[in-house]
């Protein structure tokens, strides 16, 4: 009941602001059909979707199943009524992770007060005593920020300049990603599994899967569900899980202001900071929307980004299940699009990662239903693991506080001015051609109004998630 009033209200809102990410795999898989034979057989029947259009079936074909799943129809149709799982345990101020050496202990959660953060579900404003210090940090680390505009909302369609002028690198129009980016795992067939948006209502439910099966991933956090579910996140991290920063409000980044940005990612590792008490260095931005200019501000910050594998326009490692729960995708063509990605994966000398979110019960109920158990049986193998030690790092490596900075050096080291050979310091300092004025604190044409339609229909969603906080 409580399941299906969430589900109704929230999700076709969210769809939409997930769109942009999905378009060119969508433009391809649900023109055509798998005609391949499926193991597992799909629906009888085009199954009836949550906003109560008849969505098309696809064939796939899986390894296995969690026999205690839940019926695709059921995900499907909106209803489901699985109850959300208690937290395995509410860990105490001071407790250590077991699995990583020289982890600071647990602060006390009582000294986390929702209203010394900002608003949640909204850019923080950029004139607060912390984002002011964290836009000096910046400006200080001697990295320079490309002076290149914010696009404006509406993603390629709306930005016809900024696709055409490949040097900024947006990774939205045309997936070009830099050398600083992690799209893939070095080793074949080892997937460095992601889950997105939460801590949130089902979370527990795939840590509980995940112990079981003794697999841990990457959760991209929001700092405004982090203010929502602390207690989500600490188990997250103390049960062996990484946990990377995924904005506060989960904005298209190339929209905001350098301030903006600052701001966004700032109060994220904050928070999760002090619930923590450790500082992730690794980050996703949403939708994927990054450029040259997220990028420099996100290193300046010392936050590494993980996009996931993208092999073309049309093959991009997106299961889409995010949007079994407004209803625009059926989970037969979540799990033709998985299907697709993992047959997409040992065509390939590198590993993978996939792009799945812990927001709604359904992206967990077929994780955990469907595609986990599929994975674990896959022939050939995979290696199912957290980016960090997909990458080779420990987790250690995961966080600035047990960082050994000798050995692994952290995204800003060597841009400082008092480290630079350049003389000068500021932004200015590392000077790449071209960088204009660079300063973190240059306005650039006008980006406050620019969040504009996608960015606010996603925010008016998450808040009905937080909102619904205390229903569930
Ligand atoms: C669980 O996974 C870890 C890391 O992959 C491995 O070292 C350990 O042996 C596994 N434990 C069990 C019980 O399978
Ligand atoms: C890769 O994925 C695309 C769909 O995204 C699919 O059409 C294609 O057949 C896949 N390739 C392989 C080798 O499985
Ligand atoms: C690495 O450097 C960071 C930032 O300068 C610092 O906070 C951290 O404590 C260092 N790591 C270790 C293990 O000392
Ligand atoms: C950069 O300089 C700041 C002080 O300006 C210092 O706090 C920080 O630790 C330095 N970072 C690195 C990576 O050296
Ligand atoms: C940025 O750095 C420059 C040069 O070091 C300095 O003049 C300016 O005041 C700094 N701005 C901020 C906001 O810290
Ligand atoms: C050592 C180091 O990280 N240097 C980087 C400083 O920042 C520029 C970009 O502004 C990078 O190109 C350097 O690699
Ligand atoms: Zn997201």
């Amino acid at each position: 009941m409580k399941v299906a009033f969430l589900t109704a209200i929230t999700v076709p809102l969210l769809v939409a602001a997930h769109k942009p990410h999905v378009l060119p795999r969508q433009a391809t898989s649900s023109a055509t059909p798998s005609p391949a034979s499926a193991a597992s057989a799909p629906p009888a029947a085009a199954t009836p979707s949550a906003s109560g259009s008849v969505l098309p079936t696809f064939a796939y074909s899986l390894a296995a199943t969690n026999p205690t799943a839940a019926p695709l129809s059921l995900i499907s149709s909106g209803t489901l009524t699985s109850q959300t799982l208690a937290l395995s345990t509410t860990e105490a101020a001071g407790a250590v992770p077991t699995y990583f050496s020289n982890a600071p202990p647990l602060p006390d959660l009582s000294t986390v007060l929702p209203a010394s953060y900002p608003t949640l579900d909204k850019t923080p404003p950029t004139d607060s005593p912390e984002v002011l210090a964290w836009i000096a940090e910046v400006n200080a680390s001697g990295i320079a920020i490309p002076n290149i505009a914010p696009t404006v909302a509406g993603g390629c369609p709306t930005n016809a300049a900024a696709v055409a002028d490949t040097s900024r690198c947006w990774w939205t129009c045309g997936g070009c990603v830099r050398d600083t980016d992690v799209t893939t795992c070095p080793d074949k067939l080892t997937w460095g599994l992601t889950h997105d948006d939460g801590p949130a209502p089902f979370t527990p439910n795939l840590l509980a899967y995940l112990a079981q099966v003794n697999l841990t991933t990457t959760f991209f956090n929001v700092g405004s569900r982090v203010i929502s579910y602390p207690n989500t996140l600490r188990d997250e991290y103390m049960s062996g899980n990484q946990v990377a920063v995924h904005t506060w409000s989960h904005p298209f980044m190339t929209t905001l202001t350098n301030e903006e940005i600052i701001a966004e990612l700032g109060w994220t590792k904050k928070v999760i900071k002090d619930v923590l008490g450790v500082t992730p260095l690794y980050w996703r931005p949403p939708y994927g929307d990054i450029d040259d200019r997220v990028r420099a501000i996100g290193q300046a910050m010392n936050l590494i980004p993980v996009m996931w594998t993208r092999l073309s326009a049309t093959v991009t490692f997106d299961t889409g299940d995010f949007n079994i729960a407004g209803g625009t995708d059926s989970p037969s063509e979540v799990l033709y699009n998985w299907q697709n990605i993992v047959s997409n994966a040992s065509t390939i000398d590198t590993g993978f990662i996939v792009l799945e979110h812990d927001l709604f019960l359904q992206s967990v109920e077929i994780a955990t239903g469907y595609i986990l158990p599929a994975a674990l049986a896959n022939n050939p193998p995979l290696k199912i693991e957290p980016v960090i030690t997909c990458l080779h790092k420990t987790f250690n490596e995961a966080y600035i506080e047990t960082n050994p900075n000798a050995t692994n050096p952290i995204p800003n080291s060597g841009n400082n001015s008092s480290s630079s050979t350049t003389s000068g310091g500021g932004a200015q300092a590392s000077g790449s051609s071209g960088s204009g004025s660079g300063s973190a604190a240059s306005k650039t044409n006008g980006a406050v109004s620019n969040s504009g339609l996608f960015t606010a229909v996603g925010f008016v969603a998450l808040v009905f998630v937080s909102s619904l906080n205390l229903l569930l």
